[in-house]
C-alpha cells in the first residue's frame, strides 16, 4: 500500500503483463459500500486496461469484510478463476472490532493463497478515517483498487514466467 508520500497507481517503471487470457474473480464487502464499489470499479477497469476480457472477471459481493475470506474461497472453488481480488474497507472505530476484523481477513487471505497456490490480493483499506479511506478510492494516493488488480495481474505473470523457464533437469 502506498505510504503517505507516494501514490503507487501510477505503476512508472514497471512492467505489466497483457492479462488477456487470465481469469480472475473479484469478491467485494458491501460495508462501507461508497468505498468498496470505488475501488471494485477500479480493479475492474485496470483488469480491463490491462486487457482482460469483461467476461473473464466475475464479481460478487459479501457481507462484510470479515466474510470475504469464505466468499474468495467460493469463488476460486466454484469460478474456476486464476486469481481472487479481495476488496474491502474496514474503519476504525470505539470498539475492538476493527482489530478482530483486519486480523482475521488479512490472515484468512494468507491462508487462501497457501491452500489454493493462486493470488488472492488483498485489496482491503485499514484506515482511521472516512478520509483516509477517500484519499485511497480516488483521491490524493489513488485507487487502491487499481493497485489490487496490477498486482494480481503481476503475480500470474510471476507464475508464468516459472512455467516458460522449467528446469531442463527435471527438478
Ligand atoms: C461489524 C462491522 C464493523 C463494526 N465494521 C466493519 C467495517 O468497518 N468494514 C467491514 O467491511 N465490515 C465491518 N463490520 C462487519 C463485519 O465485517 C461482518 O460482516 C460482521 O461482523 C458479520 O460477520
Amino acid at each position: 500500500m502506498a505510504s503517505e508520500l507516494k501514490n503507487l497507481s501510477t505503476f512508472e517503471g514497471t512492467e505489466i503483463p497483457n492479462a488477456s487470457n487470465m481469469k480472475f474473480g473479484i469478491v467485494w464487502a458491501e460495508w462501507n459500500h461508497g468505498i468498496t464499489e470505488r475501488l471494485m470499479q477500479g480493479a475492474y477497469n485496470t483488469l480491463l486496461h490491462y486487457g482482460a476480457k469483461a467476461e473473464n472477471i466475475v464479481t460478487k459481493t459479501v457481507p462484510g469484510a470479515f466474510e470475504l475470506t469464505l466468499g474468495a474461497q467460493y469463488m476460486a472453488e466454484l469460478n474456476q478463476v486464476d486469481a481472487v481480488i479481495c476488496i474491502g474497507c474496514v474503519i476504525q472505530g470505539d470498539t475492538k472490532h476493527f482489530d478482530f476484523i483486519c486480523d482475521s481477513v488479512a490472515h484468512g487471505i494468507t491462508q487462501l493463497n497457501i491452500k489454493f497456490s493462486i493470488p488472492f490480493i488483498f485489496g482491503v483499506l485499514t484506515v482511521n478515517t472516512q478520509e483516509q479511506a477517500e484519499d485511497r478510492t480516488g483521491g490524493k494516493h489513488g485507487n487502491k483498487g487499481d493497485e489490487a488488480a496490477v498486482t494480481a495481474i503481476k503475480m500470474l505473470g510471476l507464475k508464468e514466467s516459472f512455467n516458460t523457464n522449467k528446469s531442463k533437469i527435471g527438478f
